[in-house]
């Protein structure tokens, strides 16, 4: 089997509200459809969520990277080669979503050759898992209603909070979301680097009394002494989220203690790179979590295929309910969240489909 071509598309797709952290804003999807044809006429897709504050890439560049730099080294290649392709688009640095998505388009193909669903070919940890809602910044009071909502429509009972901001306001909402959800769900947060280290260490002790159980970016990791300091001083665990996006990137920060756990994230890693970081992790007893890139759908799929394929991931909530902000999606059939699950897709591959009129209505090239 050959890839025959590869196609990068962009869309724009309005989302019902906007999404607020303390590193930006996300107000559409406007992520680009990775499409790798073979020669057989297998169709594999990626999602490619451009998160310029995270990894400086826009719609534009993941377009013109896929188009210009990765596709002439893709076409020819054989999707099972994914070591040999993963060596050839490493000469190009940077890029990291365009790069996950194409793994994930990748490994879609994979596993439609073989006939299996991609978390079987991972190693079919679960069928299903937990899932974990992130809720965005807001007043108190708006963060209570989302995280209520998702748990009385979807039965979710774990939650990543936004945080980042004013140290008063953020534990003002903690505190609000543990009066109204009850002791028994978990509550982590996710800070965007939005403090400085002596804020982070206040704020990781505040969180902990509200039985706050892990702390994700509290300050930007280049403050290299503070955060240093923070992982040595707080009570919980902090993750590495974008300071940690490599396999490289995770190892260093991890041998230079930087942070405690790691969240793997497919927008970025695709399976191939983020099985690796799970099995360095594995190997020195760091916890993995799925992070969430405000992914759509598809992003969605591969997010829960990802963590039911590896046992270290499936042990805890995935965040893959940030889809349900859009308007809509390219998928013919959603994802589903239901008792507070997400379902792995049991179809070779991805085990999605796009649709046709969707596609046409949503891209934004024509
Ligand atoms: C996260 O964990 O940082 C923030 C920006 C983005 O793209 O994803 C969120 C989640
Ligand atoms: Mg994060």
């Amino acid at each position: 089997m050959k890839i025959r071509s590869v196609e990068a598309i962009p869309l724009a797709i309005p989302y019902r509200r906007p999404f607020a952290f303390a590193s930006g804003k996300a107000t559409a999807a406007d992520h680009v459809l990775v499409r790798i044809t073979t020669d057989d006429g297998l169709v594999g897709h990626g999602e490619a969520p451009p998160r310029p504050y995270t990894y400086g890439e826009t719609a534009t560049s993941i377009v013109t990277a896929v188009r210009e730099l990765f596709a002439p080294v893709l076409v020819g290649a054989d999707p099972f080669a994914r070591e040999r392709i993963r060596a050839d688009l490493a000469r190009t640095v940077a890029n990291n979503t365009a790069r996950g998505a194409i793994d994930v388009a990748l490994w879609d193909l994979v596993g439609q050759a073989c006939g299996q669903p991609v978390h079987a070919l991972l190693g079919h940890a679960a069928d299903e898992v937990r899932v974990a809602h992130m809720i965005g910044l807001g007043t108190p009071a708006e963060m209570v209603a989302d995280a209520v909502e998702m748990s009385d429509t979807c039965g979710v009972e774990a939650f990543k909070v936004k945080v980042g901001r004013d140290l008063a306001h953020d534990l003002a909402a903690v505190r609000e979301l543990r009066r109204e959800l009850g002791d028994s769900v978990e509550l982590y947060a996710d800070a965007n680097r939005g403090w400085d280290a002596d804020t982070a260490i206040v704020a990781a002790r505040r969180l902990a009394d509200f039985h706050v159980t892990m702390l994700e970016e509290p300050n930007p990791a280049d403050d290299v002494l503070g955060r240093r300091r923070i992982v040595r001083e707080s009570p919980i665990p902090i993750v590495g989220d974008e300071s940690t996006i490599t396999l490289g990137g995770v190892a260093r920060s991890l041998l230079d203690r930087d942070a405690d756990a790691i969240s793997v994230k497919v927008a970025r890693t695709g399976f191939t790179d983020s099985a690796k970081i799970v099995g360095l992790c594995e190997g020195l007893g760091v916890t993995t979590v799925v992070g969430n890139q405000i992914d759509g759908m598809l992003g969605t799929v591969a997010s829960t295929a990802l963590a039911c394929g590896l046992r270290s991931l499936a042990r805890h909530p995935v965040e893959v309910t940030n889809f349900l902000l859009m308007s809509d999606d390219v998928l013919t059939d959603p994802p589903v969240i239901a008792d507070g699950r997400s379902g792995a897709r049991q179809g070779p591959g991805l085990g999605v489909a796009i649709d046709p009129d969707k596609l046409a209505r949503y891209r934004a090239d024509r």
